[in-house]
């Protein structure tokens, strides 16, 4: 084949497959977004990926694990789909064959979505259907030609029975539709570029039409409650007034973001319900008015994910408003022998949390404020777990929308399916935030800074450490509570030469954070924390 043909038919491969996926969007806004082939097969890979290879995603992108993802499967997509160009003949369809290929696995990931009905089947196979007309129309099998062996596509009465397979060529100016020939270079042209910009556009519009508008105009809307008891305030010294240490509280905008969610849910207040069930003596259903006549509490706690290396930065500290899960649990009336709290968010994803450290009296809450806003979108709106001294994987659901009371013998959740810890209370963990890592800096005094955390024990001591020196006691900013982090400093008399400096943390219970260098799979990370500097 010549290049020029070749080329011609990889891109009536690409525009094909493109036009697909684009009615596919289009689809998919009228079905649900989590119905979008695309969204579909990466969720479908998320959850499957083996444990190596999610591993390798997150050490190599860490956070960026998802576009990475994405652009992953674009990449794979533009790849076959030029392939399937290529391949596609006239009586033997072997890119219609990939589409179909690719339409069998569209709906096969769709309809695994927790959120799934017999319609999320139909994104895909509409995708299916116009990307293997569209191929066959661009590579001008659609019109003409009769189609020996095949199934009839298109509008019968417009195919012409009188023409015969031909062997393809640029048949450049043969200008009519019923050819028996391949389309001109024009028509493919006008046709190829016609098709493209409709689906550009209809996948474009498709996505902005799902329900995105609705969610932003709801979280708008949201009035949050008065605490009825508001958080503690904030001591004068709690935050250090050093540069470079990571401020005491986080932005909503810096706050870290982990969750396996593709796309981030749209879940409306008016949508959002708590199904509470299992192992309970009355099974209730709250919504969001029902939240609205309970009693609000605020709360500064910080949320810390098992995922950090030693010195990681997936650690935040924000002011939470929400309700006491006790509360809640208290009118379901949990059985004696339940100790798990199952809960599942509006795209699948569970949790399973400890009954008994909900119940100990620890500030456990089911959230709807972050920081004096709503939830944002991506940090789970409209509704949150938030317990303290758990890490995110056991105990922060986002978008919750289920609770299971039930047994840690009976349910599974999803990283404890994959291997990580079951229960998982949070390891006591210090980090240094300045200087950075291999700067430089003169003989003399050098302010060495950074951040501490036994969430729900309390950090009693941090310990600096300059080469294979002697410990020395870092200066530590006063404790807000023993749920939040605490900022440390200490002023180091640098002499000349390349320095290692440690530091390890003491909890409140007196343990001092182990030396020993352990992976965060599966339990947490431990080992001292350390940087390099050079003083000259
Ligand atoms: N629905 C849902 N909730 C989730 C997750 C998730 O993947 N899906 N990840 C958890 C993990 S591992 C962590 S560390 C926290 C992170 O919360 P953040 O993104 O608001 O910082 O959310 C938890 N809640
Ligand atoms: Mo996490």
């Amino acid at each position: 084949m010549r290049t020029a043909a070749m080329a011609r038919n990889g891109l009536a491969g690409l525009i094909a497959v493109g036009a697909g996926l684009a009615a596919g969007e289009v689809t998919a806004a009228a079905v649900s977004s989590y119905a979008s082939p695309f969204y579909a097969v990466g969720s479908f890979l998320v959850d499957r990926a083996p444990a190596p290879v999610r591993e390798f995603a997150i050490d190599t992108f860490g956070t960026n694990d998802k576009p990475v993802l994405l652009w992953g499967i674009a990449v794979a997509v533009v790849v076959l789909s030029i392939v399937a160009g290529i391949a596609e003949r006239r009586t033997v369809p072997i890119g219609s064959a990939l589409i179909v290929a690719f339409g069998a696995f569209g709906v096969l990931a769709a309809l695994h979505r927790p959120t799934s009905d017999f319609w999320y089947a139909a994104p895909s196979l509409i995708a299916a259907v116009v990307g293997i007309l569209v191929l066959r129309g661009l590579r001008g099998f659609l019109w003409s030609g009769s189609m020996r062996g095949g199934r009839t596509r298109g509008p019968a009465g417009r195919r012409d029975p009188d023409t015969t397979e031909k062997p393809q060529s640029d048949a450049d100016g043969a200008a009519t539709t019923k050819t028996d020939r391949d389309l001109s270079r024009r028509q493919f042209g006008i046709a190829a570029g016609v098709i493209a910009a409709v689906s550009v556009a209809g996948a474009f519009i498709g996505r902005q039409v799902s329900t995105m508008g609705d969610v932003v105009a709801d979280r708008k809307r949201v009035r949050l409650p008065r605490p009825s008891r508001p958080a503690a305030p904030i001591p004068a010294g709690t935050e250090v007034d050093i540069e470079g240490i990571t401020p005491f509280m986080t932005n909503n905008a810096d706050f870290y973001r982990i969750d396996t969610a593709l796309q981030v849910p749209k879940l409306t207040t008016g949508e959002w319900q708590l199904r509470i069930h299992g192992m309970v003596d009355n099974e209730l259903t709250l919504d969001w008015d029902d939240l609205m006549d309970m009693q609000a509490e605020e709360r500064i706690i910080t949320l810390t994910c098992v995922s950090n290396e030693v010195g990681g930065n997936l650690a935040g500290t924000a002011r939470w408003i929400g309700y006491p899960m006790t509360k809640i649990l208290e009118r379901a009336g949990v059985q004696g022998d339940a100790d798990m709290l199952f809960s599942t968010s509006v795209d699948g994803w569970t949790s399973g949390t400890p009954l008994a450290d909900i119940t100990d009296g620890r500030d456990s809450m089911l959230v709807i404020g972050m920081n004096g806003e709503p939830l944002p979108l991506e940090h789970g709106y409209p509704v949150r777990q938030v317990v303290p001294g758990l890490y995110g994987y056991v105990s922060a659901c986002k978008w919750v929308v289920d609770w299971e009371i039930t047994r840690f013998d009976k349910a599974e959740a999803y990283w404890t399916k994959r291997n990580w810890g079951v229960k998982g209370p949070i390891k006591t963990a210090s980090r240094i935030d300045r200087p950075e890592g291999l700067s430089r800096h003169p003989v003399g005094d050098v302010v060495i800074a950074g951040t501490a955390w036994a969430q729900h024990r309390g950090i009693s001591k941090v310990e600096v450490r300059v080469d294979k020196g002697p410990w020395n006691t870092a200066t530590l900013a006063p404790e807000y509570n023993n749920d939040t982090w605490r900022q440390w400093f200490w002023t180091w008399p640098a002499t000349a030469g390349q320095h290692t400096v440690y530091c390890r943390a003491t909890d409140e219970t007196g343990q001092v954070q182990p030396e020993e260098r352990v992976a965060p799979i599966p339990d947490g990370a431990t080992g001292w924390h350390n940087r390099v500097f050079r003083i000259e």
